[in-house]
């Protein structure tokens, strides 16, 4: 049966509203992006960002239009091989009651402890575990050592990552990241050659994508490099000065 080999992503005419209402949240969205790509995905809040994200592993179904994941429709996915395949950290990071280690490999049970290690430097938070009192058999969560919220972030990284997914979806997972170890982390990811969606705030992120797509009230308002925006968009030009 289908499983995602190369993680090639395109949105076909894709509208979206959530069951509970007939308000459109997503407009008409269409846009590809290749095997290895990196996507950088800007708007304003409530713009519509999680809402296309969700589409893609199908924690939600499009009501118009298709999502096709190496040229077929993910509804045609089993969708446990679908999910399999699709690294999504969410924007609010989970930890579960547990230790570091259950905590990365969770959903990845046979996940060795070299691969766990390995995660956790990739997404920059092994430094971090070293310095607990129990390093990685530290418990998290309920009773456990409390962390950040940008410790929260990477080890929800690491936990997408452990996975060795085609396709990784960051929603906005390095907002509390200072520019440097985000600088690191980006450059780590480079090295999984997955397809990368990666909603930011940050223009200094969205500049190294190999595009940009800018949401504005569930539609494109522009798609490009940095450079491209900078001359077709005034809402782009706009969110680089502010
Ligand atoms: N919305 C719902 N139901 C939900 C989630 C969101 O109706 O379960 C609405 C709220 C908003 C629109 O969908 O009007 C888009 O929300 P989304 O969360 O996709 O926006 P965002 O771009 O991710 O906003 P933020 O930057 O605040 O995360
Ligand atoms: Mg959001």
């Amino acid at each position: 049966s289908l499983t995602i080999n190369k993680g090639a992503v395109e949105f076909k005419n894709v509208s979206f509203h959530y069951p509970e209402s007939d308000v459109p949240v997503l407009r008409n969205l269409s846009f590809s992006v290749k095997p290895g790509e990196t996507l950088a995905i800007l708007g304003s809040t409530g713009s519509g960002k999680t809402s296309l994200f969700q589409l893609v592993p199908r924690l939600y179904d499009v009501t118009e239009g298709e999502v096709l994941v190496d040229g077929k429709n993910v509804m045609n996915y089993p969708i446990e091989k679908l999910r399999k395949g699709i690294g999504v950290v969410p924007q609010e990071a989970v930890l579960f009651t547990g230790s570091i280690t259950e905590n990365i490999g969770w959903g990845k049970e046979d996940a060795t402890s070299d691969e766990i290690i390995s995660a956790a430097v990739d997404a920059q938070i092994h430094e971090t575990v070293e310095k607990l009192p129990n390093q990685y058999d530290t418990r998290v969560g309920q009773r456990g050592v409390n962390l950040s919220g940008g410790q929260k972030q990477r080890l929800s990284i690491a936990r997408a990552l452990v996975r060795k997914p085609k396709i990784l979806m960051l929603d906005d997972s390095t907002s509390a990241l200072d520019l440097k170890t985000e600088g690191k982390l980006l450059k780590a990811l480079r090295t999984y050659s997955c397809t990368t969606f990666i909603i930011t705030q940050k223009i200094s992120t969205a500049m190294e994508a190999d595009h940009i797509l800018l949401l504005d009230d569930g539609a494109v308002e522009a798609w490009g490099t940095h450079e491209e925006l900078l001359n077709t968009s005034p809402l782009y030009v706009k969110i680089v000065q502010s």
